[in-house]
């Protein structure tokens, strides 16, 4: 059948066809770094003042990751929806509210705090028990990697051993310095688009070593 509405109306189905949006939450005790880490990804800026998250941050990123390209004509464009939740235990009810539709989320610690490490697993259990759906994408992130090795309480292997053990990614990333943050991000886009698109393991691989496939800002 012939389509006869405007050109600029099927241009923008035709955008919102190609369009994939994707939800992901940051989770982890507060100050570990988690608002930080998404400035330095979305912005390319360090804060180093504290600025405690008040229950929920939001923003929005157009990202490009092997053939989903923001805004190149043909191919699709990923949004990605990101919420960076408030650590303490006080914004539960708000937190609560955001678990349910989530396909990625960065579970993260400061690996100069051994409780915040030790505190992965509350949140792994949070975050099930008000609804995020079991084949959520979760990648741990240990933050502050900038800082002096005295200051370090988590070593580097047991993080890592501790992921693998539940088959999760590892990064330890600064926002201080950007080291690690775009990898972090392409992997964990890459990983819930294959799980839910069908991007193929090509593009997740490329993504995996090339932190310069995501747009503006990323490190
Ligand atoms: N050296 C260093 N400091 C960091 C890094 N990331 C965050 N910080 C500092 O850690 C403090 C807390 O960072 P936030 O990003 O606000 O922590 P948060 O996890 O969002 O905390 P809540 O919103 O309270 O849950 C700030 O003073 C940051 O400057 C990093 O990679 N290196
Ligand atoms: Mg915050």
């Amino acid at each position: 059948m012939q389509d006869h509405a405007p050109q600029r109306q099927r241009q923008g189905r035709a955008a919102r066809t190609r369009m994939v949006r994707i939800k992901v939450v940051s989770l982890g005790d507060c100050g570990v770094g988690k608002s930080c880490l998404i400035k330095r990804y979305c912005e390319g800026k360090f804060i180093s003042k504290y600025i405690p998250t008040i229950g929920v941050d939001y923003g929005v990123k157009p990202v490009k990751l092997g053939d989903f390209e923001a805004s190149s004509p043909g191919k699709r464009t990923v949004r990605v929806n990101l919420w960076d939740m408030a650590g303490p235990d006080d914004y539960l009810e708000v937190r609560n509210e955001f678990y349910r539709d989530t396909q990625g989320a960065l579970l993260v610690f400061d690996v100069g705090s051994r409780v915040s490490f030790e505190a992965l697993p509350r949140w792994l259990d949070e975050a099930r028990c008000c609804g995020a759906p079991r084949d959520m994408v979760v990648c741990v992130v240990g933050t502050k990697a900038d800082a002096a090795p005295a200051s370090r309480r988590v070593p580097e292997q047991e993080a890592r051993d501790w992921a693998l053990a539940r088959g999760l990614r590892y990064f330890e990333v600064s926002a201080l310095t950007g080291a690690s943050v775009g990898a972090t991000f392409a992997t964990l886009f890459a990983q819930v688009l294959a799980s839910t698109v069908n991007v193929p393991q090509d593009a997740v691989a490329r993504a995996e070593c090339e932190a310069e496939l995501l747009t503006g800002g990323a490190q």
